[in-house]
């Protein structure tokens, strides 16, 4: 057997992309190459959807979420809601490895990161506490929970990074890490360490992953379908299709616009073991990057919606 290596993600992982792809070419595991793609998001102050300088919860403390699959061993790595830690994939995989569990969360996550030498720091940037204090600022007593201004809105929307790999022996992994929804509820966890949710990986089948509304993602098991609808033999694409579709049919009237679409917005990325791969969305005009033979590049998603 011998696959067409390829790595998938969010559109912010171009530059990942390719770090995986050549980590992936010179024999690293894909796990490994994976997350040394998302690190780079993580560690980016500018990036506030992820690790240092994503956005903070309500009360201004940033909680990070994360998971990881390995396809050759079958093991998967969680931790929800860990706070100080810049590299929430890398403590997600460190669970996987060095525990007996699949999922930490919160002060026990933070406590076995310290445990295994992950490095404790602020990851609340100027920008991001002022980001915060602005959103704060304009707190009123009508507010409705999905009522933002649309300079936040976007805030609310972009970011996360999913990262699915397959190298030349169709050996699979997977990765998604987030700051999650920018002002959460305290201790509120989304789709991003849920495994079959924020990712899934089988090294029968291939790999999915998903940014944007969590909580519209774990009430379908998203990423698992999209690799359950690969494994009936859909195309990555159809699957992908089809597992929005259910996430429509799935959503709650108090979300649904008066067209009966949703108000928010989700985005699905996924790899085969032969290395087909797409990225789909709910509305129009969502970028992936993609990198293979040919480079690190964007794509236009498929959609549901104009
Ligand atoms: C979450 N899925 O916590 C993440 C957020 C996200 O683009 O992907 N935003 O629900």
């Amino acid at each position: 057997f011998r696959a067409r290596p390829v790595v998938v993600s969010s559109a912010n992982g171009l530059r990942g992309v390719k770090v995986a792809y050549d980590r992936m070419q010179t024999g690293e595991d894909p796990l490994d190459a994976a997350i040394a793609g998302v690190n780079i998001q993580e560690l980016d102050p500018e990036d506030q959807s992820v690790g240092l300088g994503g956005l903070p919860n309500e009360e201004g403390v940033v909680q990070l979420d994360a998971s990881c699959m390995h396809g050759p061993t079958r093991r998967a790595g969680s931790v929800a809601a860990i706070e100080d830690i810049a590299t929430p994939s890398l403590v997600a995989k460190a669970v996987m490895d060095y525990t007996d569990h699949v999922m930490l969360v919160g002060v026990g996550a933070k406590r076995f990161a310290k445990a295994m030498g992950f490095k404790e720091q602020n990851l609340l940037t100027d920008k991001s506490r002022q980001d915060w204090m602005r959103w704060k600022a304009r707190l009123n007593a009508n507010d409705a929970w999905l009522d933002h201004d649309d300079d936040i809105k976007i805030k609310f929307t972009t970011g996360t990074i999913n990262m699915n790999a397959v190298n030349t022996a169709g050996d699979i992994a997977s990765v998604t890490t987030t700051s999650g929804m920018a002002w959460k509820v305290p201790g509120r966890i989304g789709d991003s360490p849920i495994i079959g949710a924020g990712q899934y990986c089988d090294n029968l089948v291939g790999a999915a992953g998903s940014t944007g509304r969590g909580e519209a993602n774990i009430k379908t098991c998203a990423s698992f379908l999209a690799v359950e609808f690969m494994r009936q033999g859909l195309a990555p694409q159809e699957a992908l299709m089809k597992t929005l579709e259910r996430v429509v049919a799935m959503t709650e009237t108090r979300l649904l616009g008066p067209n009966g679409r949703p108000k928010f917005d989700l985005e699905f990325y996924a790899i085969t073991k032969d290395g087909r791969y797409t990225g789909a969305t709910l509305y129009s005009g969502g970028k992936f990057a993609v990198c293979d033979e040919r480079g690190a590049r964007l794509e236009d998603a498929a959609f549901l919606y104009r």
